[in-house]
């Protein structure tokens, strides 16, 4: 980073951090870990290739020098407007991961990778791959926790809590129901629901085990603050973020896409909301699919700014 380099010079890893597959706090504070799978998709697939579409689109915002500060003009004046100084990225790669591997095996490999970093201090950025990815990232977490439960707050269209899908228990359709089951999480809260939803859909479930939903359109309609108010403050808390939760019209790039949606400004400040409310200890960014994207790249650029908003956020409220 800041080596004067052009963005569409050099190698295109995050932010173009540095690569190092097990870093340490001595390299970084954020490590970023991709996960380009997709094979439990129920629809258009092709988000294996969202880690590196993202790390590609990353580039653009690659120029800021080692721990310097960002400056997000529209956080106000001074300090506030700072973000990221202090903080390092690293690029840890992706967790190497083969066609039809089963199930247990590609969650033993995303924690053979991820749980050390946890481990080692670091925050840690998951790119997806499909949103399947988040089970055995959460599994990571947890595990790195010594098994000590978090809240999830998780931004999507869908609910991704049917039991099964086409028979099948470990699609992109059910990983939250998985966690649950799993007891990895001690609650849920889900921004941006919306969509068709057909009569198997168990909200009452959802319910009774403590979820509490926020469909989009009821979202837009509140403030963040009201959006937030629920969490108990400073609970530490994995978010996820289905790029399918934004609109579609800026989004469009995501293998199951639904008509409404967040703008970047909502999703924006959602996700500082929550990382100002609760102790944020880990982001994924999910289900981008930059086949579908057209050559604007715009899902993977707006997957990597609300990273860098959401990391921003986190520790500023660390500071
Ligand atoms: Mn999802």
């Amino acid at each position: 980073m800041g080596n004067g380099e052009m963005p569409y010079a050099g190698i295109a890893t995050f932010l173009k951090a540095p690569h190092i597959p097990e870093p340490t706090l001595d390299d970084g504070e954020i490590a970023v870990l991709g996960i380009p799978f997709d094979e439990a998709t129920t629809s258009r697939s092709g988000a294996r290739f969202g880690p590196r579409g993202i790390r590609d689109v990353s580039t653009f915002w690659a120029y800021r020098t080692g721990a310097d500060a960002y400056l997000d003009v529209e956080l106000g004046e001074g300090k506030a407007r700072e973000i990221l100084g202090g903080v390092r990225f690293v690029d840890a790669g992706d967790v190497v991961l083969g066609p039809t591997q089963p199930v247990d095996d590609r969650h033993a490999a995303v924690g053979a990778r991820l749980e050390p970093i946890v481990r080692a201090g670091l925050f840690p950025v998951v790119l997806g791959g499909d949103h399947s990815v988040t089970l055995p990232a959460m599994m990571a977490v947890h595990a790195a926790r010594d098994g000590k439960p978090f809240q999830l707050v998780h931004f999507d269209t869908h609910t991704d809590y049917w039991d099964e899908e086409g028979g099948q228990r470990y699609t992109h359709g059910n990983p939250m129901i998985r966690a649950d089951e799993q007891g990895l999480l001690t609650g849920i809260t889900q921004y941006g629901l919306r969509g068709l939803y057909g009569p198997d859909m168990d909200f009452d479930l959802m319910a009774e085990r403590g979820a509490r939903l926020f469909w989009c359109e009821e979202a837009k309609l509140m403030s963040p603050e009201e959006l937030v108010a629920h969490l108990e403050p400073g609970v530490d808390t994995y978010v996820t973020f289905d790029i399918d939760a934004l609109d579609p019209a800026i989004a469009p790039g995501t293998g199951t896409p639904e008509p409404g949606g967040f703008t970047y400004y909502e999703a924006k400040a959602i996700l500082r909301a929550v990382c100002a409310r609760v102790n944020v200890i880990a982001l994924d960014m999910v289900e981008v699919a930059p086949a579908y994207d057209g050559p604007g790249q715009l899902t993977a650029l707006h997957a990597t700014r609300l990273i860098i908003d959401t990391v921003g956020a986190v520790f500023a409220a660390r500071a």
